[in-house]
């Protein structure tokens, strides 16, 4: 055991010396957060986490999500320790164009490193919807998650440990790097590890208390976790900077790399370079990973509505039908009788994870659970979902497919008011990088997309409606992401719309045309990627687009139909109005509330009347 001891203990140094080389040599990064966690993690990776470094899409491996992001540098260190990188890719730290980026991420050349961090506060959520997705398989599997100590003050961690309890989850193991420094000075708690453990009782885990340097009483205290009767948080208390005099608890050392004389120094006062390399110990099984789309043929059965239904109840019967698919998992934030996954509850209550009302740990559980080959549907209103943006943002980073949905769009929702109308999330799906967004109108339109979302890359986003619609197509017509309709061919003017108001617009087109006004509508139920060839004809040929939309006029359909028409620069001549929500809403049914918005069909009918002279 001494040996081992020995071992450790040189591990450690080595992760120190090389957090400082790594960071040194970019001219940034995060040492002393790195030095910190450095006996944790030489005994983890030495010793626990039970990984194959050459096969890290094995689904039976641990995982391990660096929450603390920032600490990259002993990341990337371990991944040299265990023979995934050389020292010069090490090296290349923070580099342009190398893998080894300034806070950990998924991207080429980078197989073992499952989600984007750095962020704070989103380990822990990840961390739960992997244990979950360990669970499901079956899966012997652990998950490790490393956190700052002021990075715990983040109520997304709490969210999470009060699910992951709820949850009985087993396999969850969180690390609190308790060094007593964030990034300006002391944290709140500083080292009153007391406090941290019981916050964690209170939450239902179990908590256990080291010193974050002694590698035996880590040793320990991971054994003890081990065990499997239930979510562990260990508080490890460390010092940030640790073993080198002039950084060892001392302010004003976040995120600064050493200067080359500083770095010789530290590296002395540590014992020198070191070339050790470890093998973690082997996972029990190799479970393969399916191909991206390997259920996309499964046969699904889906619902047909003949009679006006909400976009929204047909978003959770298609979901119910889509059970039939394995991959596919269900979270909700405690809204499942609104958004309607209360359906696929029904048909596949294990594959369903009530995450109450913590959005952030639903979308952070969700991207976990895809990291391990599940496809993940979240759902809440779409008012709701801006809270939980940070997370979709990361998950982009992630390369993350998500399949999110919002419902209560708009003022349309009526009576419960403003603070339950979705009126900016077309805007904040639209701004994700690679991200679709959907919008169909009726229910059999929603049928047929809610199942493509499963299959393609990114997040893809669906907003749904409150109130019943009339059915405007057959079960049978088809609808592909990038695609619209055209349901009327009018040539002095053309109405974009989607969803709720798509139903104003025709109805404004019916008034128009009593009038001798030949209006084209076109239904752009993908809004991103939009069908740009189709509103550039429906431009040049009608000469007026006027955009109708339930949502603020900045950032929504109006503005990628402008995106579109503007994309390749083809110097089209014509006129362009968007028309959408400009006031503070208040109270009112669906239909007063549109009429006070002036998204009515007799608002946008005297608006284009207007404009036609
Ligand atoms: C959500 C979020 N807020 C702020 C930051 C900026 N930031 C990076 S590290 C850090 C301090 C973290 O302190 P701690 O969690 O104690 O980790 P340590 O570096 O001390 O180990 C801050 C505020 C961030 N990355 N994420």
């Amino acid at each position: 055991m001494a040996d081992k001891h020995a071992e450790w203990n040189e591990l450690a140094a080595q992760l120190a010396v090389d957090s400082i080389r790594c960071s040194t040599a970019a001219g940034s990064g995060h040492p002393t957060s790195s030095m910190s966690a450095a006996h944790l993690a030489a005994v983890l990776f030495s010793d626990h986490l039970r990984t194959d470094v050459d096969d890290p899409a094995n689904l039976g491996n641990d995982r391990f999500v660096l929450s603390k992001g920032h600490a990259s540098p002993l990341f990337f260190s371990l991944l040299k320790a265990i023979g995934a990188i050389d020292d010069e890719r090490l090296l290349s730290f923070r580099k342009f164009d190398s893998p080894i980026q300034g806070h950990p991420a998924p991207v080429p050349g980078m197989p073992w490193v499952d989600v984007a961090t750095g962020s704070l506060g989103q380990g822990m959520p990840i961390g739960l919807g992997m244990a979950l997705a360990m669970r499901l398989d079956d899966l012997p599997g652990r998950v490790w998650v490393l956190m700052g100590d002021s990075e715990i003050a983040e109520g997304s961690v709490w969210e999470a440990m009060a699910n992951a309890s709820f949850h009985q989850v087993r396999n969850l193991i969180g690390i609190l790097d308790m060094n007593r420094l964030g990034q300006r000075g002391p944290t709140m708690l500083q080292w009153e590890g007391d406090v941290y453990a019981a916050r964690a009782e209170s939450f239902g885990w179990r908590a256990l208390r080291v010193d974050g340097h002694d590698v035996a009483a880590i040793d320990a205290a991971y054994r003890e976790a081990e065990d499997g009767t239930g979510p562990t948080l260990i508080v490890a208390r460390t010092e940030k900077g640790h073993g080198v005099s002039f950084l060892a608890d001392k302010e004003g050392w976040h995120g600064k790399a050493l200067s080359d004389e500083e770095a010789a120094r530290a590296i002395e006062e540590l014992g020198g370079r070191r070339r050790m390399a470890v093998t973690p110990p082997k996972p029990e099984v190799r479970v393969d990973r399916e191909p991206f789309g390997a259920w996309q043929e499964t046969p699904i059965d889906l619902p047909r509505y003949e009679q006006p239904e909400a976009s929204r109840k047909a978003f959770g019967d298609t979901l119910a039908a889509m059970a039939a698919r394995p991959d596919v998992v269900v979270l909700d934030g405690e809204v499942g009788n609104s958004t309607h996954t209360e359906e696929f509850q029904k048909a596949a209550p294990g594959r369903f994870f009530e995450m109450y009302i913590a959005e952030q740990a639903m979308l952070g559980a969700a991207v976990g659970l895809q990291a391990l080959g599940k496809n993940a549907y979240a759902a809440t209103f779409g008012a709701f979902l801006t809270r939980a943006y940070d997370f979709v943002r990361m998950a982009a980073i992630s390369r993350a497919n998500l399949r999110l949905c919002g419902s209560h769009a708009g003022v349309s929702i009526g009576e419960d008011g403003p603070s339950q109308m979705a009126l900016e999330d077309l805007a904040m799906m639209r701004a994700v990088h690679g991200s679709t967004v959907l919008y169909p109108a009726d229910a059999n339109a929603t049928a047929k997309l809610v199942p493509q979302m499963a299959d393609v890359p990114g997040i893809v986003y669906m907003r749904t409606t409150r109130e019943k619609t009339p059915r405007l197509y057959a079960p049978e017509e088809d609808f592909h992401i990038g695609g619209s309709k055209t349901l009327r061919e009018g040539d002095r003017v053309t109405l974009v719309s989607a969803g709720v108001t798509l139903f104003e617009a025709l109805a404004a087109a019916d008034r128009l045309a009593a009038q001798g006004v030949a209006c084209r509508v076109i239904d752009v139920y993908s809004v991103k990627p939009i069908d740009g060839d189709t509103l550039r004809a429906a431009l040049a040929e009608t000469g007026l687009v006027v955009t109708v939309e339930d949502h603020w006029l900045e950032g929504g359909l109006g503005d990628a139909v402008l995106s579109a028409l503007a994309e390749d620069g083809a110097g089209l001549a014509g006129r362009v109005l968007k028309i959408g929500v400009t006031q503070m809403a208040g109270s009112g049914s669906p239909q007063e509330l549109r009429d006070w918005a002036g998204i009515s069909s007799a608002a946008i009918a005297d608006r284009v009347r207007t404009l036609l002279g």
